[in-house]
């Protein structure tokens, strides 16, 4: 008989530019996973001008977090909709009192967390180009655009996020060195993280896909 396939449920964590964007697409590419992430989300609101979208950029443009409180109840709404499917949250939960509402809330599988070197991290944020309708990144040197500035997909222009100026990252990286200890403790604590350690996305990605293969059940 047929039975539709049972629900799985992933967060993926990791620092500024760890790759959490461009190994969820490869996530959802092979296995079916809705993909939300917080910033994108963030980035939709700012680009429809949204109340919220205006307050989260004075934030986000410093490299700070939004307050908890703002982006739980976004987060949360947005999962609420989701309630048939799988998913793959990325770049939430961000503080302690962030996973302790999204744990209030919803269950939690898995958590895969990134851990890619500093001065990684650094270079590939200057060549990185994005298309905030759809959140695609390109990276000048690792994954470039097939014309220069311009989506491959929708043929619209690529932009550099505000938020990838220098002072900007150092402040990112720091806001994310402060938070993350506890978050990882405390899915530490509930059996359900996974690290994955590496400098390049393509030594990461297959393990990813590895460790993913065995924990989603499979359908029928
Ligand atoms: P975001 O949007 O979540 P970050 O800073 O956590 O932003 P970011 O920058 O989006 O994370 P990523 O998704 O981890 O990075 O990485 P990516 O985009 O896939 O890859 C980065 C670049 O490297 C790309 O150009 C890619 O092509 C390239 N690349 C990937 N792999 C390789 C490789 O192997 N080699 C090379 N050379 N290049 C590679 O959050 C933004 C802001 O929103 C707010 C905060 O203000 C935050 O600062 N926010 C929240 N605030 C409060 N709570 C939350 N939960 C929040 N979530 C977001
Ligand atoms: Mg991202």
């Amino acid at each position: 008989a047929l039975r539709s396939s049972p629900i799985f449920r992933a967060i993926i964590l990791g620092a500024p530019a760890s790759g959490k964007g461009t190994i969820s697409s490869r996530i959802v590419r092979d296995f079916k996973l809705k993909h939300l992430s917080g910033g994108d989300l963030l980035r939709s609101q700012i680009g429809a001008k949204t109340e919220v979208g205006l307050m989260a950029k004075t934030f986000m443009d410093k490299g700070s977090l939004v307050p908890d409180d703002v982006m739980s109840a976004l987060i949360i709404n947005e999962l609420a909709l989701l309630k048939q499917h799988s998913w793959l949250l990325d770049g939430f939960p961000r503080t302690l009192k962030q996973a302790e509402t999204l744990n209030q809330n919803e269950h939690v599988d898995v958590v895969i967390s990134l851990d890619v070197p500093e001065e990684e991290i650094v270079q590939r944020i200057a060549g990185r180009w994005t298309h905030i309708s759809s959140g695609r990144v390109y990276n000048t040197e690792f994954n470039p655009p097939k014309v220069p500035g311009i989506d491959d997909v929708t043929g619209e222009k690529l932009i550099q996020r505000d938020d990838d100026k220098p002072e900007a990252v150092r402040q990112r990286l720091q806001t994310y060195e402060a938070n993350i200890k506890p978050i990882l403790e405390f899915y530490d604590g509930h059996g359900i993280l996974k690290l994955f350690k590496g400098r390049f996305t393509n030594e990461i990605w297959p393990k990813v896909h590895g460790f993913l293969s065995e924990s989603i059940p499979k359908s029928n």
